[in-house]
C-alpha cells in the first residue's frame, strides 16, 4: 500500500512543480515585451523647412519611427543599409547597454560600419524608463537627418513619482540645406570651411525656412508662411484640453545648436533629465544641450479661447537663425487660429548667467532608481577642450590630442588582446599646471591619437572637463558633453582654472544623474561614475562638428568580461582579418 501512495505523491509533486514552471514562465514572458523593428536606412527627398533636400531616412519616415517600450523589455532594430555609397550605424542614445557593448552603434568603438546591402540585429534592454532618442553615429550622419525618439514608459505595475494626462514628445534638431558631404569636405579642407549656422531649427523634423508664423508681429524682415497644414514642414501643433497636465518630453540631437524653449504665458515643471528624475522646479523657459533630454509638466491653466506660441531660440552662438515657432492649441478653439500675443522671446544667445542660474537648478530626485554618488574617487582625469592647427588644419583636441578612430573597432581588438589596432600609449590624464585658459594657445599644435583610457574594472573616476580659449582671442564656447554606457553623477561647475580649493564646491549630496553634461566658455564641468559597464565607450563633444574635428576620447573597462560578441560586429579591419585566417579569438 505504501509504494504505490509514494508513487502518486511523486506525481503529484512533478505535476505541481511543472505547473509552477509553467505559470512562472508565463508571468515573465508577460513582463518582458519584445519590440521587432525592421528598419531600412535611405536617402530620399525630404522637405524639412519647405525646401526640396535629399535627408537620411528609416523606412520611408524623416524623423524615423519612434520606439516605445516598457523598462526591461527587449528592442531589437533589424537594420539594413540602402545607402548606397556609405556605411551606416545606429547609436541608441541613454541606453547604458548593460551586457551589449556591440549594440551601442558607435563605429569604430562598437562595431564596424553596416555596408551597403548588409544588416545588422541590434537588440538590447531598455532598463530605465525615460525620454531617449537614437541617431546614426558614424560621419556627419546625424546632420544627414538620420534621429528618431526612443520613449521608455515604467515598467507594469510602477508609477512615475508625478501625475499627468498626456503627453506629447518633441525631437529637436537644426537643418542645413548644404549636404553633409559638402559640410565634412568642408571641415577637413585646409584652411577649414566652417559649416555655418543651420538654415533652420526643427521640432519634430518640421521648420520654416524663409517665413515665418508670426511675421505679422512687426519687426520680422520675413514674409508671413502660407502654410495648410498638410505640408513635411507644417508646424507640429500641441493640441490640448483646458485644465489639464501634461507632460511634455523634449530632447535634442542638434548637430550644432544649443537651445532654449519658453511657451507663451505658461511655466513648466522640469521633473526628469536624461532619464532620470529630478526634484521639480517651475521654470519660464528651459535650456537644453545637444544630446541632453528633459520632461517637463504643464498645466493648461490659461485663457482657453486663445492659442499660445511655443518658441525655440539659440543660445550660445550669435544667431543667423530665427527661432523655430508651434502652437500650443486648446481645443477650445481653432487651431489655425494664430495667438494674439507676439511669440516668447527666449534669452539673449550670450546671457550666460541665466544658462549657469538653469543648470544650477537641477538637482536629483530622492528616489530608488538613482544610486547616491560615491563619496570619493579612485582617479581623476582632466580633459583640457582647444581648439588647434595640425599641418594648416583646424582641429579640437583633447590634452592636446585629437582623436582619430581607428579602422578596427576596440571592443573587437581590446577583448581580443590584439595590440595593433591602435596607439598602445596612454592618453595623457591633464595638462601642465601653467596652462592660461584664457588665452589662445601659444603653440597651437596639435597631434592626432586613437590611445584608450583603461579604466580599472569597477572604480570610480571623477573627469573634470576644462574649458579654455579658442584659437582666436577672447572666444570659448560652449560644449555638451555625452557618455556612452554610463551615467555619471554630475557634482557641479565653475569659474576659470579647476583648482583644488574648488573641490569643496562638488555636490555630493544630490547631484543629477545625467549622460550628457555642458561646459560653459572659460569654466569648468565636474562629473563622477563608477566604471562596472564591460565595454568600450565613447565620451565626446556631442556637437557633430566638433567630434568629427577630433573632440572626443574613448573609456574601456572590464572588457575581459564581454561575452560572445556577434562576429558581424567585429569582422572588419585586422580582428576581421583574424576571422579570414581562422585564427583563434578569444
Ligand atoms: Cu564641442
Amino acid at each position: 500500500m505504501v509504494e504505490p501512495f509514494s508513487r502518486s505523491f511523486k506525481g503529484l509533486i512533478i505535476w505541481c512543480v511543472l505547473l509552477y514552471m509553467i505559470q512562472c514562465s508565463l508571468a515573465t514572458s508577460n513582463k518582458t515585451g519584445h519590440h521587432f523593428h525592421k528598419w531600412e536606412v535611405a536617402y530620399m527627398y525630404w522637405s524639412p523647412d519647405g525646401v526640396e533636400n535629399v535627408v537620411m531616412g528609416i523606412n520611408g519616415q524623416f524623423p524615423g519611427p519612434t520606439i516605445r517600450a516598457r523598462a526591461g523589455d527587449i528592442v531589437h532594430v533589424q537594420l539594413t543599409n540602402k545607402l548606397h555609397t556609405e556605411g551606416v550605424v545606429i547609436h541608441w542614445h541613454g541606453i547604458r547597454q548593460k551586457g551589449t557593448p556591440w549594440a551601442d552603434g558607435t563605429a569604430s568603438i562598437s562595431q564596424c560600419v553596416i555596408n551597403p546591402g548588409e544588416t545588422f540585429d541590434y537588440r538590447f534592454t531598455v532598463d530605465r524608463a525615460g525620454t531617449y532618442f537614437y541617431h546614426g553615429h558614424y560621419g556627419m550622419q546625424r546632420s544627414a537627418g538620420l534621429y528618431g525618439a526612443l520613449i521608455v514608459d515604467v515598467a507594469e505595475g510602477e508609477k512615475e513619482p508625478f501625475h499627468y494626462d498626456g503627453e506629447f514628445d518633441l525631437l529637436l534638431s537644426d537643418w542645413w540645406h548644404q549636404s553633409v558631404h559638402h559640410q565634412e569636405v568642408g571641415l577637413s579642407s585646409k584652411p577649414m570651411r566652417w559649416i555655418g549656422e543651420p538654415q533652420a531649427l526643427l521640432v519634430n523634423g518640421r521648420g520654416q525656412y524663409g517665413c515665418s508664423m508670426a511675421a505679422h508681429y512687426g519687426n520680422s524682415s520675413l514674409s508671413q508662411c502660407n502654410i495648410t497644414g498638410n505640408e513635411q514642414w507644417a508646424p507640429y501643433i500641441l493640441h490640448v484640453d483646458p485644465n489639464k497636465t501634461y507632460r511634455i518630453r523634449i530632447a535634442s540631437t542638434t548637430a550644432l545648436a544649443s537651445l532654449n524653449l519658453a511657451i507663451g504665458n505658461h511655466k513648466m515643471t522640469v521633473v526628469e533629465a536624461d532619464g532620470n528624475y529630478l526634484q521639480p522646479f517651475e521654470t519660464n523657459d528651459l535650456d537644453i544641450y545637444s544630446g541632453e533630454s528633459y520632461s517637463v509638466l504643464l498645466t493648461t491653466n490659461q485663457d482657453s479661447s486663445q492659442n499660445y506660441w511655443i518658441s525655440l531660440g539659440v543660445r550660445g552662438r550669435e544667431p543667423q537663425t530665427p527661432p523655430a515657432l508651434t502652437i500650443l492649441n486648446y481645443r477650445t478653439t481653432s487651431a489655425s487660429r494664430l495667438p494674439l500675443s507676439p511669440p516668447p522671446v527666449t534669452p539673449r544667445w550670450d546671457d550666460y548667467a541665466h544658462s549657469k542660474a538653469f543648470s544650477n537648478k537641477i538637482k536629483a530626485l530622492d528616489h530608488k532608481s538613482i544610486p547616491k554618488p560615491s563619496p570619493t574617487y579612485h582617479r581623476r582625469i582632466v580633459l583640457l577642450n582647444t581648439q588647434n592647427k595640425m599641418n594648416g588644419y583646424t582641429k579640437w583636441s583633447i590634452n592636446n590630442v585629437s582623436l582619430s578612430l581607428p579602422a578596427t573597432p576596440y571592443l573587437g581588438s581590446i577583448r581580443f588582446g590584439l595590440q595593433n589596432a591602435f596607439d598602445q600609449t596612454k592618453p595623457p590624464e591633464g595638462f601642465p599646471g601653467h596652462y592660461d585658459i584664457m588665452k589662445p594657445p601659444v603653440n597651437s599644435n596639435t597631434t592626432t591619437g586613437n590611445g584608450v583610457y583603461m579604466l580599472g574594472y569597477y572604480s570610480t573616476v571623477d573627469v573634470i572637463l576644462q574649458n579654455a580659449n579658442v584659437l582666436k582671442e577672447n572666444v570659448s564656447e560652449i560644449h555638451p558633453w555625452h557618455l556612452h554606457g554610463h551615467d555619471f553623477w554630475l557634482l557641479g561647475y565653475g569659474e576659470g582654472k579647476f583648482t583644488k580649493s574648488d573641490e569643496k564646491k562638488l555636490n555630493l549630496k544630490n547631484p543629477p544623474y545625467r549622460n550628457t553634461a555642458v561646459i560653459f566658455p572659460y569654466g569648468w564641468t565636474a562629473l563622477r561614475f563608477v566604471a562596472d559597464n564591460p565595454g568600450v565607450w565613447a565620451f565626446h563633444c556631442h556637437i557633430e562638428p566638433h567630434l568629427h574635428m577630433g573632440m572626443g576620447v574613448v573609456f574601456a573597462e572590464g572588457v575581459q568580461h564581454v561575452a560572445k560578441i556577434p562576429k558581424e560586429a567585429v569582422s572588419c579591419g585586422v580582428t576581421g582579418k583574424k576571422f579570414m585566417t581562422g585564427s583563434h579569438l578569444g
